[in-house]
Formats: C-alpha cells, sequence, structure tokens
C-alpha cells in the first residue's frame, strides 16, 4: 500500500475547522487505503514560544482529538514527533543541503516573523520547513495530505529529497502533495481573504472543533457575508458565502449544487441557521470522544508509546541510509 504522512501542531487548546476539513478529515479516509502516518509534530510548536506544561497537556489534547475524529491506531501510526529522535537528525542533514536563500523564501517564514518581529523569531522558526521535509522523507512518504497552505514548503521537501539523491545516491522517495481541492482553504469567519488560522484568526473568525458548541453557533451566525442577497457560490466575488457552503458541504457530503438548489430563493440568515446546527451536531460526539481518551491518560500514552515504537523503526532504517549515504563512518 502506498505510504502517506502527515503532522499536526499542539498548538493552541484545540484544532479548528480548517486544519479538520483540509487535512484531518482526510488522514481519517486515507487509513483505510493506505499506510498511513500521522505525527503530532511537537518539535514544531517550540518554534514560536511556549510553555512547557501547556505544551505537554496541548499535546495529549492533540492526540485524543486525533483519534475522536476517526484515526484508529490498529489501522495507522499515530506518533508524538519529539518520541522519534530520528527526525531532528535527519533535520540537521537536510538543513545542510539547504540554502540559505531558498530558506529564505519560504511565505510561512516571512509572513509569522513579520508578525512576531524579525529580531525575536527563533532560528527554529526560520528552519521549520527543514524539519517538515525531514518528517516526511524519514517515512518514505508518496503522499501528504495538507491544506493549501502547505504547497511551498513541501515543494521545498521534494527539492532536497531530489538534491540528496542526485549528490548522495538515492535515500529518499520524492513526495506528492495530497491537497483536496474543495477544502484546500478554509477562510476566516470575519475575514474571507484569510485562511482560518490559531495564530493570526480573532477568535471570532475561528470555529474550534473543542469550543462550546453554542460559541460556535453564535460565530457562524455572526459570520460576514457578502454584498448581494442570493445564496450562490463563487469564491470571488462572495468568499464569504461560498466558504459557510464549503463547509456545510464538507460536512453533510451534500454537493454544493444541491445546497445551492436547497437554499434557492432563501436568506443568508437561513443558510447560517441551518449551518449552525451541522456544526454543533457534528462538534459534540468529537468532544465526548476526545474527552473519554483524556479521562485515561495512561492509556492514550501507552497508544502514543506503540505508535512511537512503530515509526520509529521505518525512521531508523532511512537515517542509516540517509547518514550512510552521506559519509558518517558508521559506528563499530
Ligand atoms: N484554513 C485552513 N484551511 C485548510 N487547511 C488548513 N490547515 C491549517 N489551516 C487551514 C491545515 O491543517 C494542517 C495542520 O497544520 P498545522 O499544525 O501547521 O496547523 P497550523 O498551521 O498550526 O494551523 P494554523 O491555524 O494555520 O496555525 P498557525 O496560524 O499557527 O499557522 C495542515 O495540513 C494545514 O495545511
Amino acid at each position: 500500500r502506498p505510504r502517506v504522512l502527515s503532522g499536526i501542531q499542539p498548538t493552541g487548546d484545540s484544532f479548528h475547522l480548517g486544519n479538520y476539513l483540509g487535512a484531518v478529515r482526510h488522514w481519517v479516509a486515507l487509513q483505510d487505503t493506505h499506510d498511513a502516518f500521522y505525527c503530532v509534530v511537537d518539535l514544531h510548536a517550540i518554534t514560536a514560544g511556549h510553555e512547557p506544561e501547556v505544551l505537554r497537556r496541548r499535546t495529549r489534547v492533540a492526540a485524543a482529538q486525533l483519534l475522536a475524529v476517526g484515526l484508529d491506531p490498529k489501522r495507522c501510526t499515530l506518533f508524538v514527533q519529539s518520541h522519534v529522535p530520528e527526525h531532528a537528525q535527519l533535520a540537521w542533514v537536510l538543513s545542510c543541503i539547504t540554502g540559505f536563500g531558498e530558506a529564505s523564501r519560504m511565505v510561512q517564514f516571512k509572513d509569522k516573523s513579520t508578525k512576531q518581529g524579525t529580531e525575536r523569531a527563533s532560528v527554529g522558526l526560520f528552519t521549520y520547513p527543514i524539519l517538515q521535509a525531514a518528517d516526511i522523507l524519514l517515512y518514505q512518504a508518496q503522499a501528504v495530505p495538507v491544506g493549501e497552505d502547505q504547497r511551498q514548503h513541501l515543494e521545498l521537501t521534494r527539492d532536497l529529497a531530489q538534491r540528496f539523491n542526485t549528490s548522495f545516491g538515492p535515500a529518499f522517495t520524492v513526495p506528492a502533495p495530497y491537497i483536496v481541492k474543495d477544502t484546500a482553504k478554509i477562510v476566516d469567519l470575519q475575514d474571507p481573504t484569510s485562511k482560518m488560522s490559531k495564530s493570526a484568526s480573532t477568535p471570532a473568525g475561528l470555529i474550534e472543533l473543542l469550543e462550546d458548541p453554542a460559541r460556535s453557533a453564535k460565530k457562524i451566525k455572526s459570520a460576514v457575508t457578502d454584498t448581494g442577497r442570493e445564496i450562490v457560490f463563487d469564491a470571488v466575488t462572495k468568499p464569504g458565502i461560498s466558504n459557510l457552503l464549503t463547509i456545510y458541504s464538507a460536512l453533510t457530503g451534500k454537493s454544493i449544487d444541491d445546497l445551492v438548489a436547497e437554499f434557492a430563493g432563501r436568506g443568508y440568515g437561513d443558510l447560517k441557521k441551518a449551518l449552525a446546527e451541522v456544526v454543533v451536531d457534528f462538534v459534540r460526539p468529537i468532544q465526548e470522544r476526545t474527552r473519554t481518551y483524556l479521562d485515561d491518560p495512561a492509556e492514550l500514552d501507552r497508544l502514543l508509546a506503540t505508535g512511537a515504537e512503530k515509526a520509529r523503526a521505518v525512521a531508523a532504517e532511512t537515517l542509516r541510509t540517509a547518514y550512510q549515504r552521506v559519509g558518517f563512518l558508521a559506528p563499530a
């Protein structure tokens, strides 16, 4: 079976609908068709400042949410990135074949470092995409299910894999992005020109899976909509309504065309009210299941330890090959 790998940061107290619809939803589906590796990327989560106890708690919350939305440790390998030291080890090797100018062109770094102030932004934030490349290449992943915002980082991963293979001999599979167009970018409810984002959205623009569902309903009802009154899909002239239709369609499985027909002649308020109910019904069971996993942290940690062991078996083999190719003397 083809291999996939993806990761999610344990930042924020909850995943948001963008994370779920753009990426994690596909992770669940790919378990049945692929050899799937998914990780909670805690090494990435310390690139922009954090509190140790909060990170530890959020790492468990992230894992619990992934299980709650349908990842099944029997059908996929779920682990925490820092449990597999090969990620940091391969990242060093890859950083030595990455050009400084090449890394400087990463848009996410430019955006985030501008926000934080260039002097304060960490070197870890700068090398973030190189660690991400290591995450992917260690598992010889053929495909990487992520949202549109990660496309540039994947391009870098592909370049680094090809460069290494050409310079030192084959060590890595060159991965392809797996970006599902319809939900590749869920936008902010208050600012439909920006992606829904943990760090950039205002609370009102963000639907969090673990927040009080009544709060989510309220946010949907006060989402920014567009001029005109007709409910039609047009991401350019009606980005607000189109975003609501996208979310509605993805959560219910109804096509956009069917939804447009269903809401023909009705107002924006009707769509928002119906979507609020859909979202509330969707998050409630996820919240219950997340709580169940968090109520038994010892069992959760056991599941993650088993995942790490499975992941490490693959990662160690790739690192061994990479170290050998690059010219490191094998320990006797
Ligand atoms: N708005 C989005 N639409 C579609 N997909 C999205 N993803 C994130 N936002 C959207 C996808 O979620 C996965 C997890 O990515 P991450 O752990 O890097 O999440 P993130 O970047 O922490 O999420 P945010 O909200 O975007 O955080 P900040 O603001 O801190 O950068 C990825 O596959 C991503 O594409």
